[in-house]
């Protein structure tokens, strides 16, 4: 759950939007790491509910310009699934619900950004996948998902985090925490940061195959993360794709990528005991299943093809280098609930780097296997 407590001036922020009935309750909700997510009640005859955020603008340092990227997305994609579910699509695809004066956030008294977002009904989001087949929708999912931007229009949308995914530039930002050491925590991680040094050479080679025009660019989730997607309640299947805040040019693989990390894994990101962590294969290959079964299966290329299990070890290795950049430098970006928190993080997301690493050629397998089948 979301540690952050509902603010004093709550009742102020509801008041600026047309909600359909008073307000009843409101309480923390979701697990994300980012932004604060309340969940809001209301009296209306139908229960209606929605979902307050709070955008992190220290993190989103361009607010309006991210909710415009949201604005266009979120109205593409809702076109795309009434035409295809007709009556059912308004669950299918987040909605924003406008301020009274008709913006998409409210600013607050202290500069704060605010949105709000219909609650998605009978449908629930998962921290860990906990079988096949969950994998398999979630893949699915957000493989549609990116089909379904691939004729977004308006040009390119902004960069909501400047090189999000640029793992290079992650690793200088890692290298620089080290040699600042500004929470004086670097020997006490000496293992980790040996770690993640000792595989910096797999930080270049997405970006080198870009640069070498053999994988392109694409509208791309960017934070595929299992609890990203909303399950039905009763059915398994998924309801709608969610977090769209850094929706914005990337690479199909860093999606597919961090798919592997949360859904081919067999504990939660940040399991105390990292021998607990390593990749299920059943779960990997329902992944594959699920993204080339999708649209996007048909527009992937061989190098891409090629590059599905690394991916995956890649997206680990770059969440396993950010965790421990925020450990070193004192806690700065990542909600936590304890002291230790990211450094956990961090080694169970390593954990996972080696088991991969181990199992390179079984995933190998089961991509030509999948793809030989279609
Ligand atoms: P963060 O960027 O902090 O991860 P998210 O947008 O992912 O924020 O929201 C956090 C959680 O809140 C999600 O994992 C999901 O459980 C829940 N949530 C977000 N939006 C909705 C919605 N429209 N309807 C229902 N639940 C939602
Ligand atoms: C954050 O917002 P949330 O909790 O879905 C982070 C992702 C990380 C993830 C690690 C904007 O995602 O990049 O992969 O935590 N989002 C941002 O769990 O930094
Ligand atoms: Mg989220």
């Amino acid at each position: 759950m979301s540690s952050t407590p509902v603010p004093p001036d709550f009742p102020q922020i509801c008041a600026a939007f047309p909600l359909t009935g008073p307000v009843t309750a409101a309480e923390p909700y979701g697990s994300g790491h980012i932004n604060e997510t309340y969940l809001v009640r209301t009296a209306a005859a139908d229960g209606r509910r929605y979902i307050f955020q709070k955008v992190n603008h220290r993190i989103f340092r361009n607010v309006p310009a991210l909710m415009e990227n949201v604005q266009r997305v979120t109205t593409h994609v809702a076109a795309k699934v009434r035409a295809a579910a007709g009556e059912a699509a308004a669950r299918r695809a987040l909605t924003l619900v406008p301020t009274r004066d008709g913006r998409a956030w409210l600013q607050d008294a202290v500069g704060g950004y605010w949105r709000v977002y219909d609650f998605i009904t009978g449908a629930h989001a998962v921290d860990r996948v906990t079988d096949a087949e969950q994998a398999r929708e979630a893949a699915r999912a957000f493989g549609t998902f990116q089909a379904q931007l691939a004729d977004l229009p308006g040009g390119r949308l902004h960069e909501t985090i400047p090189n999000f995914h640029h793992t290079r530039s992650r690793f200088e930002n890692l290298r620089r925490a080290v040699t600042e050491d500004a929470a004086g925590r670097a020997a006490e991680v000496r293992a980790e940061i040996d770690f993640a040094f000792a595989h910096e050479t797999d930080a270049d080679r997405l970006l080198t195959l870009q640069a070498r025009g053999e994988i392109s660019e694409r509208v791309t989730h960017n934070d595929t993360k299992i609890n990203n997607v909303m399950l039905d309640d009763v059915t398994g299947r998924t309801v709608a794709v969610i977090d769209l805040d850094t929706i914005m040019p990337g690479l199909p693989l860093y999606d597919f990528g961090e798919m592997v990390r949360t859904s081919a894994s067999s504990t939660f990101e940040d399991d105390p005991n990292p021998a607990n962590m390593r990749i299920q294969l059943p779960y990997f290959r329902a992944l594959v299943e699920g993204y080339l079964g999708s649209p996007v299966g048909q527009v992937l290329n061989a190098v891409e093809r090629a590059h599905l299990g690394f991916a995956g070890q890649l997206m680990t290795y770059e969440n396993g280098i950010r965790f421990l950049t925020d450990y070193l430098q004192g806690d700065v970006y990542y909600r936590i609930r304890h002291p230790r928190h990211n450094l956990e993080r961090c080694r169970t997301q390593f954990a996972l780097v080696a088991s991969i690493e181990t199992a390179r050629d079984e995933m190998a397998a089961i991509v030509q296997e999948v793809f030989a089948r279609r």
